[in-house]
């Protein structure tokens, strides 16, 4: 296995993601830190992360051919590990996991030198979240009443990981964007994505082999879209 080459695990760090680019010189590829609580959590954009102990908190050193699938592949892996388990995510373009409409999960991929730290986030055992949260976040365990092993999840996403980023090596990409489209909650949804400069609504189409969303606009003008966060249209 490539990931969990090498496991660093601490009780508690600022950010796992922060850690993991102290080590990239050094860590072999697939190197996992992962941790019982983040201090100083990050999400995209330089926002907070919520990381009590309960979830799950690593980052992963990778050597990709090409970045641009990792945060695809990182949420098919998170996917296939619980729907393992018998709970039943989905995946929100560009990096949310998603249960019952709200987010249980998040991916931060940064990328130092072509090498790529990507960072997971899952909130497996979390029984309560801050008043700010509480709307949009949620747990595995709040969603379904079921205390799932953290270890043993653990486990399991490594080796979907694992599996999921051999077949990116492989450049088995028509493979992993068909798994993508099966744990995605977008297809066919109308959505707003929201980026820098301006907004963009329309229904979602596809995913292109270089994980940008292909999404039609009301005029029926195809737009490819890089990056962005995206909301749900309220029917
Ligand atoms: P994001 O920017 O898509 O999401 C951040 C936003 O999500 C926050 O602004 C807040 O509204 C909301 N939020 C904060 N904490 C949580 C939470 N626990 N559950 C649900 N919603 C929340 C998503 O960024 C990427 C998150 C990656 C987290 C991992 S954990 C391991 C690694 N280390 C690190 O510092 N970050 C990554």
């Amino acid at each position: 296995m490539i990931i969990g080459s090498k496991l660093y695990y601490f009780d508690s760090l600022e950010s796992t993601n922060e850690y993991a680019k102290t080590l990239i010189k050094d860590a072999p590829e697939g190197a996992v830190i992962l941790v019982d609580e983040q201090t100083g959590g990050r999400g995209r954009f330089g926002r907070q992360w919520y990381s009590p102990k309960g979830g799950i908190w690593m980052s992963v050193i990778l050597h990709p051919p090409d970045p641009s699938l990792i945060a695809i592949i990182a949420g098919i892996a998170v996917c296939k590990a619980l729907h393992m388990n018998g709970v039943l995510p989905g995946i929100k373009w560009p990096n949310d996991i998603v249960l019952n409409g709200k987010k249980i999960g998040g991916i931060l991929t940064e990328i130092i030198d072509k090498i790529v730290i990507l960072g997971i986030g899952v909130n497996l055992n979390i029984r309560e979240f801050p008043d700010e949260l509480e709307a949009t976040a949620s747990s595995v365990f709040l969603e379904t009443k079921k205390h799932l092993e953290k270890k043993m999840v653990f486990d399991t996403l490594c080796k979907q990981l694992d599996d999921c980023y051999i077949m990116l090596k492989q450049n088995k990409v028509t493979d992993l964007l068909t798994e993508w489209r099966h744990y995605t909650i977008l297809l066919g949804q109308q959505v707003v994505i929201e980026m820098p400069d301006k907004e963009l609504s329309g229904k979602v189409l596809d995913i292109s082999r270089d994980g940008a969303l292909i999404v039609m606009r009301s005029d029926g003008k195809i737009m490819r879209v890089v990056a962005g966060v995206c909301h749900l249209r309220k029917k």
